[in-house]
């Protein structure tokens, strides 16, 4: 599901700005990413139809590159258009109601903070994690403090088969310690949706891996 280096895109339209979110996510696909999550958060964020119809629009862009489509906190929507993937936080729906909704073909993802969550979300059936914030965000308003690489590195020696996916801040320049702690994946809203060339970031951020983790 994830292999080694995975760049992960997460998008709202909220996140955009006066760009097309559209235009961007073709960009990301175009350069290599390897998973996409619609994150449809804040003041202006889609809703009802118009959640749908874009979400739709993103979901067959995904297809045209074979890119895993996960939606983030909506389960009704994900099961509605048959989503690849749905993630959730600790404040939204509990992973082991979600994981019974969505039945085991859909990729279950879990935002976990510690150790002792981790170990929660695999046991209500997390098929990966994603843990922040590594670095300082200005995406999630509500974002605890950073924690660098430490809980990475201490979920992946306790839980070395379930892919962890390190979020918050990360940059090209920024990500080698990540990949070093052992994250198979870094996911990212506003290194690549904020850079001028999009295929070019997340190109940078793919090479930013050297390999070597095991
Ligand atoms: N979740 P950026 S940090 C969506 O810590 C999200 O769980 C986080 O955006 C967590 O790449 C975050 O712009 C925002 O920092 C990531």
């Amino acid at each position: 599901m994830f292999t080694n280096p995975s760049v992960y895109y997460i998008l709202g339209t909220p996140n955009a700005g006066l760009r097309d979110p559209l235009e961007l996510l073709e960009e990301a696909l175009k350069g290599g990413i390897s998973h996409f999550q619609l994150r449809e958060k804040g003041r202006e964020a889609l809703t009802g139809q118009a959640l749908k119809d874009f979400a739709v629009k993103c979901q067959s862009l995904c297809k045209d590159y074979d890119v895993p489509f996960i939606i983030n906190d909506d389960v009704e929507l994900a099961l509605e258009i048959g989503a690849d993937g749905i993630h959730v936080g600790q404040e939204d729906a509990k992973a082991s109601a979600v994981r019974a909704s969505v039945g085991d073909r859909m990729i279950l993802g879990v935002s976990v903070h510690s150790v002792e969550e981790a170990a929660e979300a695999i046991q209500n059936g997390a098929d990966y994690l994603g843990m922040g914030p590594v670095f300082g965000t200005k995406s999630k308003s509500d974002a605890k403090a950073p924690s660098g690489v430490t809980k990475i590195i201490q979920v992946r020696d306790r839980f070395p088969e379930t892919p962890v996916i390190g979020i918050g801040g990360i940059t090209a320049d920024n990500a080698g310690p990540v990949w070093e702690a052992g994250a198979a994946g870094v996911a990212v809203i506003s290194a690549i949706t904020e850079a001028v060339n999009i295929q070019e970031e997340v190109r940078r951020i793919t090479a930013s891996y050297k390999g070597g983790f095991s």
